[in-house]
């Protein structure tokens, strides 16, 4: 055995031993993470936001709660009144099937433009081209082999064939180009002046909707566990505890922000995934048109529990919506949020016209301290 290959062992060996600590240490990185991590109550609860906390008070918080210890408030099962009845599982449109090939049933205008273009125009293009480059393949193979075709072609150059072979796939691609930048330009589109934001925050290892023009409050959406996944009849590893409720067939204007490492906000039944990004904002516009409930994940890998990060959406009627926001803390709705607006500017304006008088008032008060004054010293 030369020095070379001796080396070359001990490095393999090397190698073998950092593998085997690596598996070995592994599954234990992965207990100790999951011991660590802080259960559904306790992120709950976490002081991260005020809300969450503010969220204690308040009905929704222990209805939520409630969902999370597997007690499901689906249907008449929920407590009746002022509660607000989230879906159940026989609402849910978006999932994932198992045995299910090909993209998901699209509910927006995009995803099924999407799929028509995937299912119309690339999948026919991409099965004749392969099918044809297999025919011409076994053709040489075949009638062109030493045995079939003793004498070969001399054959160099053919200024039909190459002008062919040239034209025709620049012909397809620019073919496939049309229907592509559509699509994109479609999916850039700005959301219009009136769109509801509602931001999407990453962290690691769940996600936090964060409601912008309804008052702003947030609402942090955790995994539920396998057992509670199943009472309430929902697949195990996408069902959550607070779904982001949505109103359905109104422009959204989706925001995403990453608030440790890069996550990414995506529902492959909704045709979207977005990036969320520490230190920038993406934005995107989401128009769903069927009401149910569209599971999705996080799609970027960020950490141990990426797997286990989930998203839920629950899109409502813009009534629905509007109800379940004022169950919130400090939610309103955007009625309500403009007449506050104006409340404040009225209010705002009537200052100026009282300046007069609140100026007197502390020279008033001086006088009034001078007469005590006086008065103390009199007596
Ligand atoms: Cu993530």
């Amino acid at each position: 055995m030369n020095f070379g290959a001796l080396a070359r062992t001990k490095l393999h060996l090397l190698a073998l031993l950092l593998a085997a600590l690596a598996f070995v240490s592994l599954p234990q990185a992965g207990f100790a993470q999951t011991a660590a991590a802080p259960d559904v109550a306790e992120v709950t609860d976490s002081p991260n936001t005020d809300l969450s906390a503010a969220s204690d008070t308040n009905p929704q918080a222990t209805e939520n709660r409630s969902v999370a210890d597997g007690e499901t408030v689906i249907g008449d099962e929920a407590d009746a009144g002022s509660a607000f009845q989230h879906f159940g599982a026989d609402m849910i449109v978006g999932q994932p099937e198992s045995g299910a090939f090909g993209f998901q049933e699209q509910h927006s205008e995009n995803g099924r433009f999407g799929l028509w273009m995937h299912d119309a125009i690339l999948m026919p293009l991409i099965t004749a081209i392969s099918v044809f480059v297999l025919f011409l393949l076994m053709w040489v193979v075949f009638r062109y082999n030493k045995r079939a075709n003793q004498v070969p072609s001399k054959t160099s150059h053919n200024t039909l064939i190459e002008v062919i072979w040239t034209v025709l796939p620049v012909l397809i691609l620019v073919g496939i180009a049309v229907p592509s930048i559509t699509l994109l330009a479609r999916q850039y589109e700005s959301p219009p002046e009136n769109a509801i934001t509602i931001k999407a925050n990453g962290y690691q290892w769940y996600w936090g909707y964060e409601y912008l023009d309804n008052g702003g409050f947030e609402v942090i959406s955790n995994m539920l566990d396998e057992e509670e996944a199943l009472t309430a009849g929902e697949p195990h590893q996408l069902a959550v505890d607070n779904r982001m409720v949505v109103p359905v067939g109104v422009p959204l204007r989706i925001q995403t922000f990453g608030a440790d490492v890069i996550h990414s906000f995506g529902i492959p039944s909704l045709w979207f995934k977005l990036d969320a990004v520490p230190g920038r904002i993406n934005e995107m516009m989401l128009t769903i048109d069927r009401p149910g409930i569209y599971y999705g994940q996080c799609m970027e890998l960020c950490g141990a529990r990426h797997g286990y990060m989930p998203i839920a959406i629950e899109a409502r009627s813009l009534e629905d919506y509007n109800a379940w926001v004022q169950t919130q803390p400090g939610g309103m709705t955007r009625e309500q949020v403009r007449a506050a607006a104006a409340q404040e500017a009225a209010a705002a304006a009537a200052v100026p016209a009282n300046d007069a008088a609140a100026q007197d008032a502390p020279a008033a008060e001086e006088e009034n301290a001078e007469v005590a004054a006086a008065e103390a010293e009199a007596a």
